[in-house]
């Protein structure tokens, strides 16, 4: 397989100025017909080769300047098209394509969802429709005509303005011409065809335009689209107050689909949808499933401005839209919701998903130096921790400095496709600041380990505070350069109130900002008469991890009194994996448990405490989860000993809490109506937490009531977190229980997927067969990605005691699935063989297995580039 590297980027050698594309759409052999305005670029030799990328494709014909040319006059190889163009600055070369959308099954390029014609051309899809530069450095103006039956397809759509509509005379077929006027690059065109549904609004942005607003789905689903339409509202509102960026067409179309291999993409003005991410209503969408809508709708209307306005130069730039613009939408949440709230579950999020890909096998620098397949570099660190670094970036320069920077970057490089560098270079050129050392955040891979020493001496009344840093070796890093890290902190005194800091040092204190740019670095506070607590990383300021000896009086103190409310949930969290390490090592050793008495002590105040927000309440009741506390513990991993240490740790919670949490989880008003905000969500939160605990408890009661709430739930967060627990206690009634929401939902399929994770999910021995008696259900598509992984990524990634079973039977099917899958859709594929990426963390038993596990995909040889790059590199 061949490697691309950053260090071989080489501008392209001709750019296409305009693309013409005649697409004559037909199920299994629809044609384009590509006219190309060809413009070779100063620094080439006139009648250089031009070479294009082709995937898949079936060439009929190709003409220069209309002239048809020879097949000796051209190269076609697998991957290219190769030929030696007239000598003149420009040219029109004119391809026509054949290719079979239902044939399609990796869902990239040209397919059909549900009958429905649709695009995905990200990272590298556009060179299945044509031959063409397909690389994001190469813009061209777009002018699209798409031609169908009017019958199958009423719905003709394409990215930008709409031009034309018209009757093909004498056919039964119609068209539309679309037309673009934003340059762009391939992976951003779109279109779609089809039978569909619209529902429609307007805006008006704040110069002035008006702009239609449509989200497209399948007949019957309008009612479902509300909430994502009332989401684009608020979107472009903000996107206008928050940074000042307006929209710039006529039309914005949002198209749902079922068949989607990730969430959403961006096209320009043509959004398409995993309908995961658009439909909802009670009936079939939890909380979580509104607050993605909401966010995933603004991550790609965000995409506009920072994704395409200004693009990425190469792939490797990827970070620099996808941090951008994650860090875009988790400000959007925050203004829409609680922003501690917020800022936790985000935290949360990358502490599940980008710590580990950071601590394993394939970690990679936020800004990658080379791939294989491009496609797997859509991963936690460069989306979760590119976000982080922006997030930094904000803090170090402050809110004023940041926003300068970033109107410096819109104002700059609108238009262009651009790099890290340029970014950063705006952000120092607005603020005079040098941000050298903080490029490393995107050079170096591994989390960093920051550890805090401190000293008070009482006679000068002064405080030491040491930290150093250090990032663990990885593969293909052995040593990492000190970052400059900024930690945001606070020394609380005696009453709980936060000191007024006095250091002599401003290099490296700024307000409430210690930046550690050494390995390691002391800082001396003066005035502080008694040893003050310290409260560090509040609001999670930098994506490192900390260890600090904190002991259980300490945190108990700052989960009652640190004025960051990050912090104060941050405290329950560490006391609460402090527990569950030394609990899961006396299960291993079969020694008698400590006391969790501190623990339980923590969460009652936290309970009963009136100014929380019901919504953080929930959060601090959780208890790290599984996936966590094997990440704490590093390395020798044994998931049945977290898995039961955790869930009596649960248990004893649950029976030393009742007073507090039967009310909860019972009294909660579920004859009142329905309603998606966050403050409702919140309730329900708290309450279905309760309930989750009062499963656990040796309360007789717990069956009839999580029952009950099962049978009277008017909303999906309350009937599938009860389904959850009937299905994975195993308490009577789970059967009847699936039965039931099956009936009830069996032609929604999203509501569908929910049951399958559900039941893959349950942590019981028998889930291995249930998992393959799901995999044969009539209701098991294995063409539809959500419907896969609901079942097998569910399995692989958030039933850890089952995946990893002590006998093997756990990965071996995660193996013989990805196998199957990888011959469809390799992207699927890929993605699920990711879920072996902490194997050698685990007790060497299990990692033996693992192993044979993907020595057995390793050796199949009709692997997919994707999945052979993950294998390779999860073995290195
Ligand atoms: N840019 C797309 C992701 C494309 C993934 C290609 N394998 C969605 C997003 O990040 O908004
Ligand atoms: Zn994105």
């Amino acid at each position: 397989p061949t490697t691309i590297k950053l260090e071989d980027y080489q501008p392209p050698a001709y750019r296409i100025e305009t693309a013409n594309l005649n697409v004559l759409l037909d199920p299994t052999a629809t044609l384009v017909i590509a006219e190309l305005k060809v413009v070779r670029q100063p620094d080439t030799k006139p009648g250089a080769p031009l070479i294009l990328d082709g995937d898949n494709l079936k060439l009929l014909s190709i003409a220069v300047d209309g002239a048809p040319l020879q097949s000796n006059a051209y190269d076609v190889t697998p991957s290219a098209l190769e030929l030696t163009p007239p000598t003149g600055d420009t040219f029109t070369l004119t391809i026509t394509t054949e290719l079979n959308p239902d044939a399609n099954t990796q869902l990239m390029g040209l397919y059909r969802s549900s009958g429905t014609y649709c695009t995905q051309c990200e990272a590298d899809g556009f060179r299945r429709i044509t031959y063409f530069p397909d690389r994001p450095d190469v813009l061209s103006v777009y002018t699209v005509r798409l031609e169908a039956p009017r019958d199958a397809c009423p719905v003709l759509l394409s990215n930008g303005n709409l031009i034309k509509t018209g009757l093909v005379p004498d056919t039964d077929r119609h068209f539309a011409i679309w037309h673009d006027p934003h340059p762009k690059p391939a992976y951003l065109f779109a279109l779609v065809a089809g039978d569909l549904a619209k529902i429609t609004d307007n805006f008006t942005t704040a110069s002035g335009n008006p702009v239609e607003l449509n989200i497209f789905v399948e007949h019957g689903k309008e009612a479902l689209c509300d909430w994502a339409m009332d989401s684009l509202k608020r979107s472009m509102r903000w996107d206008e107050e928050a940074f000042g960026r307006e929209y710039d067409l006529d039309v914005f179309n949002i198209v749902a689909v079922s068949d989607f291999n990730m969430g959403a993409m961006e096209n320009k003005g043509l959004n398409i949808f995993n309908d995961k991410y658009v439909l909802a209503d009670p009936e079939t969408a939890t909380d979580q499933d509104y607050a993605n809508i909401e966010a995933v709708i603004a991550h790609e209307y965000f995409h506009n401005w920072t994704g395409n306005r200004i693009t990425c130069r190469d792939w490797f730039q990827l970070c620099l839209k996808e941090g951008l613009t994650v860090f875009r939408d988790q400000e959007f949440s925050a203004d829409m919701r609680s922003r501690p709230v917020k800022r936790i579950a985000d935290v949360k999020l990358l502490k599940m998903h980008q710590f580990p890909e950071d601590a394993g096998p394939l970690a990679h620098p936020v800004r990658p130096r080379s791939y294989q397949e491009i496609n797997n570099f859509y991963t936690a660190t460069i989306y979760e921790k590119g976000a982080e670094v922006v997030r930094m970036l904000q803090t170090l320069l402050g809110e004023d400095g940041f926003r300068s920077g970033l109107d410096l970057y819109f104002d700059r490089h609108d238009g262009e496709a651009t790099t890290i560098e340029a970014f950063l270079k705006c952000f120092e050129d607005a603020t005079g600041s040098d941000l050298d050392q903080f490029a490393l955040w995107y050079e170096q891979a591994g989390t960093p380990l920051v550890s805090v020493n401190t000293a008070h001496n009482p006679k000068d009344n002064s405080f030491k505070l040491t930290l150093s840093q250090e990032i663990p070796p990885l593969p293909g890093q052995q040593s990492a350069k000190a970052a400059v890290i900024p930690l945001r902190f606070g020394l609380l005194g005696p009453d709980g109130q936060d000191l007024e800091i006095t250091t002599g040092d401003s290099t490296k204190v700024t307000g409430d900002v210690i930046l550690l740019k050494r390995p390691a670095q002391t800082i001396t506070f003066q005035n502080v008469p008694d040893a003050p607590k310290v409260s560090l990383l509040r609001g999670f300021s930098a994506p490192v991890r900390l260890t600090q000896d904190q002991s259980a009086d300490d945190l108990a103190f700052l989960a009652k009194h640190d004025s960051d409310p990050y912090n104060r949930w941050q405290a329950v969290q560490t006391l609460a994996t402090q527990t569950l390490l030394a609990r899961t090592e006396a299960v291993r050793r079969k020694v008698a448990f400590a006391s969790a008495a501190d623990l339980v002590a923590v969460l009652q105040t936290v309970l009963e405490d009136d100014r929380l927000d019901p919504a953080l309440k929930a959060q601090a009741l959780t208890l790290p989860s599984e996936t966590d506390t094997a990440q704490d513990i590093g390395n020798n991993v044994d998931p049945d000993a977290i898995h039961t240490a955790r869930t009596r740790l649960i248990a004893e919670i649950a029976d030393e809490l009742q007073p507090l949490l039967l009310p909860l989880a019972r009294d909660y008003a579920k004859d009142s109506a329905f309603s998606p905000d966050a403050a409702s969500a919140g309730k329900r939160a708290l309450s279905n937490r309760a309930l989750h605990y009062h499963a656990h408890s040796s309360n007789p009661g717990a069956v009839a009531l999580v029952n009950d709430r099962f049978e009277n739930a008017n909303n999906m967060t309350d009937r599938i977190m009860a389904l959850t627990l009937l299905v994975h206690h195993g308490f009577e009634g789970a059967m009847d229980a699936l039965q039931a929401f099956r009936s009830r939902h069996a032609t929604s399929a999203l509501a569908m997927d929910k049951w399958f994770a559900a039941r893959a999910t349950a942590p019981r021995d028998e889930t291995l067969q249930v998992v393959q008696d799901l995999i044969a259900d009539p209701l098991y598509e294995p063409s539809n990605p959500n419907r896969v992984r609901a079942v097998l990524h569910s399995f692989a990634t958030g039933n850890p005691t089952q995946f990893s079973r002590a006998d093997g039977k756990g990965f071996n099917l995660i193996a013989e699935s990805v196998l199957q899958i990888d011959k469809r859709n390799p992207q699927v594929a890929s993605r699920l063989l990711t879920s072996f990426r902490s194997w050698r963390a685990l007790e060497g038993r299990r990692s033996s297995l693992a192993e044979s596990a993907l020595l057995r995909v390793s050796s199949s040889e009709e692997l997919s580039r994707d999945c052979r790059d993950i294998v390779d590199r999860t073995l290195q």
